[in-house]
């Protein structure tokens, strides 16, 4: 079946034109700075780097041929003053199809400081959500993606580089849950699902995106793994069983593989609602693991958080029908942790663009009249050695070392 997914894209970034853009620079300004901040701040790297490109480059993103647009983005242009307003962010958003993602996307479009590039494995169904959401054309742009083929990962990150768009803020948000699974399933590559697509694939993103942060002269970068309160066990949540525990690693070391190792972290039995809670777990360690390596010498902002409990999203869909009946008013009752996806999505939206939260290594909450704190991570979910060694036994895995 021929798509023509062309039609589908977005035709390309809008450009400010010279002298047009009527808006004060503290409104285009995804940070809210001063206008002394922006002066100081140097654009002649970002001249060099985003030459106008009105070439048409052909993208392959899995079976679909895709012609996008590629052309210079809203780039901060000298106005005849001499002004310069700052260019609109790029974001890319793992699973942005539904629930956190999607939501967040369309709060970052809606501000108009930033362009969303969503990563999702269902073209289709990203770019009909989308619509659905409201987000206007210009502000996104969808790339395939699918987190449990690491061949799929490393042809997103080509696909992105190609595109000559800078990279501002990386957020690793999708996940699959499979709390009823009786056996495990695997990626591609043959590792246990939840853990190969919600850490090990962005754990790969992650690094192969790390020049790119790198590279943007944005004001503030950042790189976002989204973590929960249900892999951290200094919580009520964080008991219920089957609580997260990474063990000594054994299973992880052995490819999860369910062949010559188990497909649990821990070396145990199979257990699907455990799995997740272990892959948040990595998440968070990885998060800090990132920040101890990167953030002196870069710069970048490496963030985790818990947005609440969104008792609504996708992420219960392999769950019995009455777990799913049941979840969200006991939620909304019983432990008041609910939380609907717009405000979640607002507050990862914050975690991206406030300038507040430039803390690096922290992993965020918010209270009951949604003020956002640095939060306590449990014991396992902040211990060093164990994030060291989950680091270099994931580089194995994904082909890094
Ligand atoms: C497992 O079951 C499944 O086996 C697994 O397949 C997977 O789905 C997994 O996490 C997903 O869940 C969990 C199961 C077992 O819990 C239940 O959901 C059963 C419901 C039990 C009903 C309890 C009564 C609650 C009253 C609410 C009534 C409203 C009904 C709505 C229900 C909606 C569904 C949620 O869990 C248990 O074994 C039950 C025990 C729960 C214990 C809670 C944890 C206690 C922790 C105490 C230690 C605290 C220490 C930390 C301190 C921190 C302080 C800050
Ligand atoms: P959803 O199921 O609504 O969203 C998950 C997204 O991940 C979907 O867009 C899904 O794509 C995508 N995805 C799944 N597998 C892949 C893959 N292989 N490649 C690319 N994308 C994939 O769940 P939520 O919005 O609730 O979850 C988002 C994040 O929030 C997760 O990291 C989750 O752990 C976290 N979280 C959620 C909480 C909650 O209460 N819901 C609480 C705490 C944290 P598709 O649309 O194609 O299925
Ligand atoms: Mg939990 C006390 C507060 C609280 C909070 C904030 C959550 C969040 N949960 C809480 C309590 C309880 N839950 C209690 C007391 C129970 C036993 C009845 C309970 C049960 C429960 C189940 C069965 N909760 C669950 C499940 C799931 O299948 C969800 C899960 O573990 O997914 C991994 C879940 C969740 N509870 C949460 C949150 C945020 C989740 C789901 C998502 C996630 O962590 O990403």
């Amino acid at each position: 079946m021929a798509l023509q997914a062309a039609a589908l894209l977005p035709s390309a970034f809008s450009i400010i034109k010279e002298g047009k853009s009527s808006v004060s620079l503290k409104e285009s300004s995804p940070f809210g700075i001063s206008l002394s901040d922006h002066v100081k701040y140097d654009f002649s790297h970002s001249s060099l780097r985003f030459k106008r490109k009105s070439n048409q480059r052909k993208h392959s993103i899995g079976p679909i041929r895709v012609q996008a647009v590629v052309t210079t983005p809203s780039i901060n242009q000298a106005t005849n003053e001499g002004k310069k307003t700052l260019r609109q962010g790029i974001v890319v958003i793992t699973g942005a199809s539904s629930g956190l993602g999607l939501a967040t996307a369309k709060a970052l479009a809606e501000s108009g400081k930033w362009h969303v590039i969503m990563g999702c494995r269902d073209f289709l169904k990203a770019e009909r959500a989308a619509k659905a959401a409201g987000i206007a054309k210009e502000n996104y742009t969808v790339m395939h993606l699918d987190l449990a083929s690491l061949d799929s990962v490393r042809q997103f990150v080509e696909n992105f580089k190609r595109s000559g768009r800078p990279l501002d803020v990386l957020v690793c948000n999708a996940a699959v849950y499979l709390p009823t699974a009786k056996e495990p399933t695997f990626t591609a590559e043959g590792f246990e699902l939840s853990v190969g697509t919600n850490h090990l694939g962005h754990f790969l993103l992650a690094r192969l995106m790390l020049d790119e942060l790198k590279q943007s002269d944005f004001p503030s970068k950042r790189l976002i793994i989204v973590g929960s309160i249900t892999g951290n066990t200094n919580t009520l949540a964080g008991n219920v069983p089957p609580k997260a525990n990474l063990g000594d690693l054994r299973g992880l070391a052995g490819g999860l593989n369910g062949l010559n190792s188990s497909a649990m972290i821990d070396g145990g039995e199979f257990d699907g609602a455990k799995a997740y809670k272990d892959s948040k777990v990595c998440n968070m360690l990885t998060m800090q693991e990132f920040h101890r390596r990167y953030h002196e010498e870069t710069g970048i902002t490496f963030a985790s958080l818990y947005p609440g409990c969104i008792a609504t999203t996708g992420l219960f869909r392999e769950h019995i029908p009455l777990f799913r009946l049941l979840f969200p008013p006991f939620q909304k009752y019983i432990t008041k942790g609910y939380v609907s996806e717009e405000e979640a999505g607002s507050r990862l939206a914050q975690v991206v663009s406030e300038p507040s939260l430039t803390k690096s290594g922290v992993y965020w909450s918010w209270n009951k009249n949604s003020a956002s704190f640095e939060n306590q991570l449990s014991q396992e979910a902040s211990d060093e050695a164990k994030a060291r060694k989950i680091w270099e036994l994931s580089e194995k895995l994904v082909g890094l070392a």
